[in-house]
């Protein structure tokens, strides 16, 4: 039986001293339950500290970051308060170990939703849509992980920014959420660039696929919570000193800059 609580201690450290460590798979053969656990135990973990928890995410839920990273299962993770950075802010670089940014879009709950409630409507309970930009940061070696490894890593979250909220209704009449030119600029130059449609095909599935995913996996989505549907494009490194930002078509930008981490 793997030691949960000693996983989770060990990818807890890699996260507070920006140390990567060898891949959990390489040692322990953990089922996707057990991994899961990990990640639980790790979130109580920042609990512990007065890190509350602020929503989820979702991963792999498009091809190009499926393909980037050669896992092709959705995976869950958790968002903590001091994730969030505010749409402008900055990133200190050093306080990771190899992060990267890809551009996303991201909902927030008014009401909390029980995922074992089969009567809980999540889409009504949606209030706000938003552009986002997620920084993830493998806690592994070379950004390289099994399905197992990144779920007990909390997949790979750090942090994100989230830019102007707008009503979640005045949106889906406005737009067609499913079909929004994504684009990704470090310093002005164009690094990445999707559609909305990317994200399952249509973004908004994402909420039905994170109450089905909290069900399964134990994650709690309080009032308030802010849900990453997954990135439209493949992850970018991040850089010292970058400028970055997505545009999510009619729904606008969202920025951060980058700090730190000069070698
Ligand atoms: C895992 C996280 C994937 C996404 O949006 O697909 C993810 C990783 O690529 O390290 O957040
Ligand atoms: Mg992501």
């Amino acid at each position: 039986m793997p030691d949960i609580e000693a996983l989770a201690r060990e990818l807890d450290e890699a996260v507070r001293t920006a140390t990567a460590v060898r891949q959990l798979s390489a040692e322990v053969e953990l089922t996707l339950d057990q991994a899961y656990a990990v990640q639980a135990a790790g979130v109580r973990l920042r609990e512990a500290r007065g890190d509350a928890v602020v929503g989820a995410k979702l991963g792999f839920t498009s091809r190009a970051k499926a393909e980037q990273m050669g896992v092709s299962d959705v995976i869950i993770g958790v968002l903590h308060a001091s994730m969030q950075t505010p749409d402008g802010g900055r990133v200190d670089l050093a306080a990771g170990v190899h992060p990267r940014v890809e551009p996303e879009v991201a909902f927030r709950l008014g009401a909390a939703i029980d995922p074992l409630d089969d009567d809980a409507d999540i889409l009504a309970a949606t209030v706000a849509v938003a552009p986002a930009l997620e920084i993830i940061d493998s806690r592994y070696r070379d950004f390289r992980f099994s399905l197992t490894d990144v779920v007990a890593d909390n997949t790979s979250a750090s942090s994100f920014v989230v830019g102007p909220w707008r009503s979640f209704a005045d949106a889906r009449a406005e737009l067609d959420l499913a079909a929004l030119d994504v684009t990704l600029t470090v310093g002005g130059e164009q690094v990445a660039r999707g559609s909305s449609a990317d994200i399952l095909g249509d973004p908004v599935l994402a909420l039905a696929a994170v109450k089905r995913m909290a069900r399964e996996h134990g994650v709690a989505l309080p009032a308030g919570s802010i849900i990453l549907a997954g990135a439209a494009t493949a992850a970018v490194a991040l850089t010292p000193g970058a400028s970055v930002e997505a545009v999510v078509g009619g729904l606008g930008p969202v920025r951060v800059t980058t700090s730190g981490g000069e070698q």
